[in-house]
């Protein structure tokens, strides 16, 4: 490996401009009032693995029939600095998507990070957790382990593999090892357990499909290939499981701004809205 000629100075500085997107410092950047829809939540995301996880579990448990679980999807469009309006950063002072709010609360209740929303939403409604103390331990297990572990997918492999301006040999080679490892780890578990918890679809598959699922098929960072993902034959066929859900196709379509057109409802207020409002059907 070649030498980089870059050291450390003494102290750390930003180079950055006050225009980039990216800077070392939080809060509100401009006044901004977050919409309010009909229903008692309101989610304001996008479609990236995070906010994938939060669409589908809601679709889960309006199939299941709690209509409660009844939402507005606002669309925060993060590559044009939604995440640092106002209402938003009251509602996620970490400025990242997904971030709901639920106004059956008095005060209306924010809930922020994929992780708290999955789990918010699961105890709510009493669904997609096990109630017996060892199978809901392990589903906790694996919804941190997710949690934990999506960094090193998305802002390691995904940043220095598909998206930094330079590619680093060394940096690619650390993220590669740790996502076949990661994948390697979701693998042996699976080879003996239908679901992450067990026997029972749950938060924890809910969290996790948005990611590995998106790397086992290529959807995301076009690294299937290069990692050799067809290896993970226990993964493939979880990832297949989901994949044939209906909720889960219809929360995948849930504030998504590429693909297909067909594919894309920006903003859902209504179930019917899957019927009526993608961007094919609109434009
Ligand atoms: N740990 C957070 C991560 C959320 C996150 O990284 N969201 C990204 C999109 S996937 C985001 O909003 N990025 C905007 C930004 O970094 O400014 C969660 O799981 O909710």
């Amino acid at each position: 490996m070649k030498d980089s000629d870059y050291i450390p100075p003494q102290v750390w500085q930003w180079t950055g401009e006050k225009t980039d997107l990216n800077q070392p410092t939080s809060g509100s950047r401009y006044e901004h009032k977050l919409p309010v829809g009909k229903h008692p939540l309101q989610l304001y995301s996008l479609a990236t693995p995070n906010g994938q996880k939060v669409t589908i579990l809601l679709e889960e448990l309006l199939a299941l029939g709690h209509v409660g679980a009844e939402y507005d999807a606002w669309l925060i469009k993060i590559g044009e600095g939604q995440q640092f309006g106002s209402g938003f950063v009251e509602i996620n002072p970490n400025s990242k998507i997904p971030a709901l709010v639920d106004h059956s609360q008095n005060p209306p209740l924010r809930v922020f990070e994929s992780g708290s929303i999955l789990l918010y939403l699961a105890e709510k409604f009493k669904a997609f957790i096990p109630t017996d103390i060892a199978a809901r331990t392990e589903c906790l297990n694996w919804l941190f382990w997710q949690m934990g572990s999506a960094p090193y997918i998305g802002g390691g492999l995904g940043h220095f593999y598909a998206y930094a301006p330079v590619k680093i040999e060394y940096a690619i080679n650390r993220f590669a090892m740790e996502t076949k490892r990661l994948l390697d780890v979701l693998d042996q578990h699976l080879a003996k357990h239908e679901y992450l918890a067990g026997q029972e679809y749950s938060i924890a598959d809910i969290a996790a499909f948005p990611w590995y699922g998106s790397v086992i098929k290529g959807w995301v960072y076009n690294a299937d290939e290069f990692l050799s993902v067809d290896q993970y034959k226990h993964v493939q066929r979880w990832a297949d499981a989901i994949l044939a859900r209906p909720a889960v196709q219809r929360g995948r379509m849930v504030n998504r701004t590429f693909g297909d057109l067909a594919s894309q409802l920006h903003e859902r207020h209504d179930a019917s809205d899957f019927e009526t409002k993608t961007q094919d059907k609109l434009q």
